[in-house]
């Protein structure tokens, strides 16, 4: 989508991308929504021209621009509180696209929708992006953010009657939870369409779940034109329904052992790396926090039963350790002694087996 080619509005986006990132990285919000107000373009004279300059600038210079924050917070170049104040300023750069656009919006709605964070789910811009796509498209949006819990997603869902459910999720970890929530969704007579990376490459754990999947929001707002079907026979299913590899309990026995698993395998890292012994308490809680975290994946990719999902962590955590000076070797004698632990159950060890690679290189 363009401005058109009597518009102001610029051809490419790569010199506004930099000046709002040099904006976000140094924490000024005034230059940053000046930089979005200049890039919706100053003499467009057709609301139509400025739906599609707002969603130009929307999908096409703040949310790239907010992948780089992040980029560059696990390379470690920024800190966690530069972050934090650059997602507060695209949340106001979101905000000054909706001011300026709000004048430009069709004047009739193409129907209702809900979109929400699935429960325990707090990255809520991704979902605020695809909210403010859909308005500038001509949809009436319910928007709840981050972390909804389930049942009142399906009684805002009824008593707005809505056409479909639009929920989004950024870390993997949620996806029992998401399954919850596409499930009872489907159940109440809502179509749902999932999006955002915790679903996978290419949306692959959201068919698992029989949800529809879009990679973004104009491709939701496709799905959406094409009138998504009400799931038949409204029931909610029970998880494996959908994933009939739950049926061998390994996920559950994994996520009701973790405790013990944390704990043995903290003892294990002490024994192979002595110095460990000498941590202090916050340095032994970080320790145990990161097993344990490896724990929750182990047993979401038992849920989805994907190694690649343990495998993509591994490679994620990996790099955030080397980025800080951390080998990521350390991981290991963690992993080892999961496996051990675990190796009585043939799908948990399968996974630890395969994805151990990704630490040795
Ligand atoms: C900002 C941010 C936060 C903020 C969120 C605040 C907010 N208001 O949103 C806070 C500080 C809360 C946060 C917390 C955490 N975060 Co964070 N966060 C980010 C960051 C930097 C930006 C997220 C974002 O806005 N992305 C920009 C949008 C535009 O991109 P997007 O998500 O891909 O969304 C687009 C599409 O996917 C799609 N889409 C998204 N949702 C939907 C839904 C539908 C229906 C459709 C159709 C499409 C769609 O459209 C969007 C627009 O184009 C990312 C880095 C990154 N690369 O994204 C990390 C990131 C997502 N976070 C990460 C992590 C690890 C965490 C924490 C676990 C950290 C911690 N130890 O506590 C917690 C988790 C909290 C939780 N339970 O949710 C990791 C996830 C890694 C992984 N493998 O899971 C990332 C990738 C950082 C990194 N580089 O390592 N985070």
């Amino acid at each position: 989508m363009t401005g058109g080619a009597d518009s102001s509005f610029p051809s490419s986006l790569a010199e506004p991308r930099e000046r709002l990132w040099r904006a976000l990285h140094a924490c000024d919000e005034t230059r940053a929504v000046a930089v979005v107000r200049g890039a919706l373009g100053a003499d467009i004279s057709t609301a139509e021209q400025m739906r599609a300059a707002g969603e130009r600038v929307l999908l096409d210079l703040i949310a790239p621009v907010q992948i780089r924050l992040g980029a560059a917070w696990a390379a470690n170049d920024i800190t966690v509180a530069q972050e934090h104040a650059g997602t507060a300023i695209s949340e106001r750069c979101v905000a000054a696209v909706v001011d300026s656009t709000s004048s430009a919006l069709p004047g009739t709605s193409a129907g209702r929708v809900v979109v929400a964070c699935v429960d325990g789910e707090w990255h809520a811009l991704p979902a605020r992006l695809v909210s403010e796509v859909l308005r500038l498209r001509g949809w009436r949006v319910d928007y709840l953010g981050a972390h909804v819990p389930t049942e009142h997603l399906v009684a805002h869902a009824r008593y707005i009657r809505a056409q479909a459910v639009l929920l989004s999720s950024s870390v993997e970890v949620l996806l029992p939870a998401a399954h919850n929530a596409i499930s009872s969704c489907q159940g109440a007579g809502f179509p749902v369409i999932a999006g955002g990376p915790a679903f996978g490459p290419q949306g692959r754990y959201a068919r698992l779940m029989r949800a529809e999947w879009a990679g973004d929001a104009p491709g939701a707002a496709a799905l959406l034109a094409g009138n998504p079907r009400r799931p038949g026979a409204p029931a909610v299913r029970p998880p494996e329904a959908d994933l009939p590899h739950l049926g061998d309990e390994e996920y559950t026995m994994v996520l009701q052992a973790r405790r013990q698993l944390v704990k043995q395998a903290l003892a294990d890292v002490q024994e192979s790396f002595p110095e460990t012994r000498w941590y202090n308490r916050y340095q032994n809680e970080r320790t145990a926090e990161d097993i344990n975290h490896i724990v929750t994946y182990l047993a979401t990719a038992l849920y989805v039963d994907s190694s690649d999902l343990f495998t993509r962590f591994l490679t994620w955590a990996a790099g955030i350790l080397a980025a800080r000076g951390v080998p990521p070797r350390c991981l290991l004698p963690a992993l080892d002694s999961l496996a051990g632990q675990l190796k009585d159950f043939p799908r948990t060890f399968g996974i630890l087996h395969t994805s151990r690679g990704v630490l040795e290189s």
